[in-house]
């Protein structure tokens, strides 16, 4: 069920009840029936009016449903009352998104993410139905004198939430630490709604094996793979979970550990599924969700995958038209991904430093660092002949390439070496 108010576009509602049809197909539900009535004021109490809560029990008893999903998101005394009214279990978009996350989670870390973000869609909704947490525990002892029921859940679930935080804040500082270790490599990140082909993708450009679905989410953690885009060009391209509309923002904080991947990453791939009527729409909704997460500004490439589903060639022409900057292809199908490569080394190369610099072998402390957080392109040698402080020393030149953020630390590192000149008379030798 969803509603149309005075400022709805009714296509837009419409977009957003065929994509919560396929959410509800994701979780298992078999859909029978839609109800999308128009109605002028939300209701604080029952969220539509008395009269469609009726019209909604009544099909309920009909299809003798076991289940009513809302496409927006309800009130606990929302909930609470229309499930009353309906007799049958009730869930609003966030906790089916939910639901569908806690099905497809798979490894330690997306698990520990979406049991927090759970417990903290539960907590403000704890009533006083929901009273078995305790006794799973044991409950002897649990329960201090006067206290009731819903305290004691709601501090075991508060108590559970403190242990799920910590453990994130472990895997954190795991991830930073590998992630430092791969630094030097440039690191692109591939974003877009769900079910957009992002690990179809990553399988063709790295032979991932990531496992690739039609169905929403099947990614919920992020993997990292080495993709080489020419001969010596490698750079580091991860997956990740896909964005939908209304995603709910407390699983959007829950999935931060996953998520520093694309905030930490040099470069974007923004896939899109342009096969979708609401492609558009798509997109929006993924630059709203990226700001959301306070990335900004990343150079983006545009990626429009699944173009072997367009049936107007017409419409491809169209939209090369009109992102001529982006690339156009087929995961699925390998089309068009030498140009993917090929615009991604020139998004690369316009936002990345090329740097030369000579430095003395005996400061191998800062060749080192060098080594670590830039690709060296060219290395050659001059053993003990370039003039320097009244002596001669042996001397190195590196060329390399660095992503900005760390093109400071850099210069700042070997800015003392900036008289050190090659002249052309010394043999510089690899
Ligand atoms: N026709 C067509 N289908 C594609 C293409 N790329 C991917 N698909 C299909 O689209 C569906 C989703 O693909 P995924 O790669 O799992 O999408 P995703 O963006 O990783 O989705 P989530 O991880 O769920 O967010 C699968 O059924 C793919 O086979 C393509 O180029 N053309
Ligand atoms: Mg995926």
């Amino acid at each position: 069920m969803g509603v149309v108010t005075p400022g709805d576009d009714r296509l837009d509602v419409d977009d957003s009840i065929r994509e919560l049809a396929l959410l509800a197909d994701t979780a298992g539900a078999d859909v029978e029936d839609v109800l999308v009535p128009t109605v002028q004021k939300i209701n604080v109490a029952t969220f539509v009016g008395k009269g469609k809560v009726q019209e909604l029990a009544s099909r309920v008893k009909s299809h003798k449903a076991d289940l009513v999903i809302f496409d927006d998101d309800l009130s606990n005394v929302q909930v609470r009352n229309i499930e009353r009214e309906i007799e049958c279990k009730l869930l609003d978009r966030s906790a089916l998104i939910l639901d569908i996350f806690a099905r497809n989670a798979r490894t330690a870390t997306a698990k520990t993410q979406v049991e927090l973000a759970q417990l903290e869609y539960l907590l403000p909704r704890l009533t006083r139905q929901w009273t078995h947490l305790s006794r799973q525990k044991g409950g002897i002892g649990m329960r201090g004198p006067g206290e009731t029921q819903i305290e004691t859940d709601r501090r075991l679930i508060g108590t559970r939430i403190s242990t799920l935080k910590e453990r994130l804040v472990k895997i954190d500082r795991q991830r930073r630490t590998q992630r430092k270790g791969r630094s030097k490599f440039t690191r692109v990140s591939l974003v877009g709604y769900t079910n957009a082909g992002k690990s179809t993708l990553m399988n063709e450009l790295a032979g991932a094996g990531v496992l690739a679905e039609n169905r929403l989410f099947a990614t919920l953690d992020a993997t990292t793979r080495t993709v080489e885009l020419a001969p010596g060009r490698q750079v580091l391209l991860s997956d990740t979970v896909g964005f939908i509309r209304k995603l709910p923002h407390r699983l959007i904080e829950s999935f931060k550990s996953t998520l520093d991947e694309v905030r930490e990453s040099d470069i974007l791939m923004h896939v899109m599924d342009a096969s979708h009527r609401a492609f558009r729409e798509h997109k929006e909704v993924v630059k709203t969700t990226l700001a959301e997460l306070d990335v900004k500004d990343k150079p983006t490439l545009l990626v429009f995958n699944k173009i072997d589903a367009i049936e107007d060639p017409d419409e491809l022409l169209a939209l090369k038209n009109e992102f001529p900057e982006a690339a156009f292809v087929s995961g699925l199908r390998g089309i068009g991904l030498k140009d993917l490569r090929d615009n991604l080394m020139r998004l690369i190369d316009s936002g990345f430093e090329e740097i030369e610099a000579v430095i003395p072998v005996s400061d191998q402390k800062s060749i080192g660092y060098i080594r670590k957080m830039a690709e060296i392109l060219e290395e050659t040698y001059d053993w003990g002949s370039v003039p320097y402080e009244e002596e001669t020393i042996a001397v190195v030149r590196l060329r390399y390439r660095v992503a900005p953020r760390y093109a400071d630390d850099l210069s700042a590192l070997i800015v003392r070496y900036k008289d050190l000149v090659v002249t052309p008379n010394h043999t510089l030798e690899a």
